[in-house]
């Protein structure tokens, strides 16, 4: 081997080394965990849960899309006078270093149509779109789980979803 050869695989070891560093220092914007839970029906949503990690500045998170998927929407389950509706949510902060998840009762994925291979499979790859560096994507793996029984989440989300929406004056604009 050349000298300049020895010298660039070097170089090249420097490089990476320096990388990894820099990766394990401060925590990194991340999607860390999420699951999605099928409809109990066909014709219901499925609804995602997820968890993000804040990275060194605040973001805000502007679509989760899925090519195996006809349509996927950003929810909120808000209470007004006593009653529970959905909103479309267009964006939703993840504070500097802090949490911010989607979960039962709250913040939700809807997921129309996942095709019936990622379904078999267990798995949707989900990309999740935030406003940092030219809107960084982060694709993750949400794992399918089956409609929740009777007592089910998923069932519940189900019946309260259309008609919620359709009573709701604000996500009927828009
Ligand atoms: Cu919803």
């Amino acid at each position: 081997m050349k000298p300049f050869a020895i010298l660039a695989l070097a170089a090249t070891a420097l490089t990476l080394t320096a990388c990894g560093e820099n990766l394990g220092k401060g925590q990194q914007l991340n999607v860390v965990s999420g699951h999605i839970q099928m409809g109990a029906t066909d014709d219901r949503p499925a609804v995602g849960y997820f968890k993000v990690e804040g990275g060194p500045v605040p973001v805000e998170l502007v679509a989760v899309t899925a090519d195996l998927a006809q349509r996927v929407e950003m929810h909120e389950s808000v209470k007004e006078n006593g009653v529970v509706t959905m909103k479309p949510l267009l964006r939703a902060a993840v504070p500097a270093k802090g949490t911010m998840e989607f979960r039962q009762g709250g913040k939700h994925l809807m997921i129309w149509g996942i095709n019936g291979a990622a379904v078999r499979a267990g798995k949707l790859p989900m990309a999740f779109v935030f406003t940092n560096n030219n809107n960084e994507r982060i694709l993750f793996d949400m794992v399918i789980k089956p409609a929740a029984g009777a007592e089910g989440a998923a069932m519940d989300h189900g019946a309260m979803g259309h008609d919620a929406e359709k009573a709701a004056p604000d996500a009927a604009k828009k």
